[in-house]
């Protein structure tokens, strides 16, 4: 076999592997917390969302499930479990993991389960069982958790006491799962809270992971870091403790940005893949993690962006998929630096863009995914569709 085949089989066996989940709220209309410019495609139901990631889907080949946010996409709970799988029929497109939304309403004003007003923790709590329960209804595995409890100033909240609550809170969650099922902690460092953050790092996501029991993982969302922060060490030591329960991908150039996977430092998605598959290489064992997307798009139309996200996710991960592992192994154990490096860099500056083309074409997908969108028409149909309605929404900061 020439050097040129290996690789292209590596490359089409990483992308056979590879599967990415669409968030619902990546098709509506986000902003930030100045305002919203609205888009004439946005979704605004549910059924356009599962619209939209069916299109996403249908052209990438790789993006088999969305991700959806209970309060805005179930509000009625389990009374909109049939339409949600009439939905995943029609568009083909599978629920992903289950996001409880226990931070938008007014009840959250000090926190959710780490509120010190006891009718919150409670409301909290009823809605994370409530998640989990919705999730097995729908078949789905992850349960992805996310809290904005925190607080703004010191001495206001009493950290110790609210991780006690946590802890509880989280074990409760834990017991309600059943036993295909998992919980994800997501941690990030500030914002909306800008003092303190209950969950804000990968040290209390794992901590509280490891307490609340073997279906609980961490989760790393790539934007929730410190300026300069080494995101693969901590994937790889999540790997190592079988703790790394999945990703939320996008980029960040200074704190939650939510831009484009890639678009600030794509070396760093390289890195993070290449820790991914070194682990598989020396372990022989299946790294089990969950790739969706967390961006929303303000300026940059929706679907488009989505699409761009994918590609460039497949790139990395190509790239990553042809180190050579023997190689480098023996250049790190010889203490041999810039062989090392090269050797890293080697795949890194490889263009894999020829070999994604051939693997897109032998399983009848479009080559170039951005452009068949561009081509196919269905923009111009939402647009049609929805424009009126979304111009209609009103959208201010104070
Ligand atoms: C957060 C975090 C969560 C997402 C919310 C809406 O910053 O990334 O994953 O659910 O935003
Ligand atoms: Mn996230
Ligand atoms: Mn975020």
């Amino acid at each position: 076999m020439t050097q040129r085949a290996k690789t292209d089989e590596l490359i089409a066996h990483a992308l056979d592997a590879l599967q990415i989940e669409l968030p619902s709220w990546g098709f509506a209309n986000t902003g930030t917390r100045f305002g919203k410019f609205l888009q004439p495609a946005a979704a605004s139901t549910i059924e356009e969302k599962f619209s939209d990631a069916g299109e996403v889907h249908h052209l990438t080949g790789v993006c088999p499930t969305i991700a959806l946010h209970v309060l805005w996409d179930l509000p009625d709970g389990a009374t909109g479990v049939a339409n949600i799988k009439a939905l995943a029929e029609k568009f083909r497109v599978r629920p992903g993991s289950i996001n409880p939304n226990v931070f938008q309403d007014q009840l959250y004003k000090y926190g959710s389960v780490g509120s010190p007003v006891p009718v919150a923790r409670t409301a909290a709590m009823a809605h994370l069982l409530e998640s989990a329960d919705l999730a097995k209804q729908l078949g789905s595995r992850d349960v992805s958790l996310w809290f904005a409890d925190g607080s703004n100033y010191p001495g206001t909240a009493n950290i110790r006491q609210r991780r006690k609550w946590f802890e509880e809170s989280l074990e409760s969650l834990h017991e309600r799962l059943a036993p295909d099922q998992r919980m994800l902690v997501e941690y990030k460092p500030f914002e909306p809270a800008f003092y303190h953050t209950d969950i804000a790092d990968w040290g209390m996501a794992l901590l509280l992971a490891k307490k609340a029991g073997p279906k609980a993982k961490v989760l790393v969302d790539t934007g929730h870091h410190y300026q300069g922060q080494n995101i693969e060490q901590i994937v790889a030591w999540l790997l190592g403790d079988d703790m790394l329960g999945g990703f939320h991908f996008n980029d960040r150039r200074y704190a939650d940005d939510d831009l484009t996977l890639g678009s600030i430092d794509p070396y760093q998605i390289f890195r993070i893949f290449h820790e991914i598959f070194y682990f598989e290489w020396e372990t022989g064992k299946r790294a089990d993690v969950a790739y969706m997307i967390d961006q929303s798009h303000n300026l940059k139309g929706k679907i488009e962006a989505m699409i761009q996200t994918v590609t460039t996710a497949q790139e990395l991960h190509a790239k990553a998929a042809i180190v050579d592992h023997e190689k480098l192994a023996t250049c790190q154990a010889k203490c041999a630096l810039v062989d090392a490096e090269v050797c890293l860099k080697e795949a890194f500056s490889t263009d894999v863009r020829p070999a994604i083309r051939e693997w897109a074409r032998s399983h009848g997908l479009p080559e170039d995914p951005l452009d068949a969108f561009r081509k196919s028409g269905y923009l111009e149909r939402i647009t049609e569709v929805r424009s009126k309605r979304n111009a209609a929404s009103v959208s201010s900061y104070a």
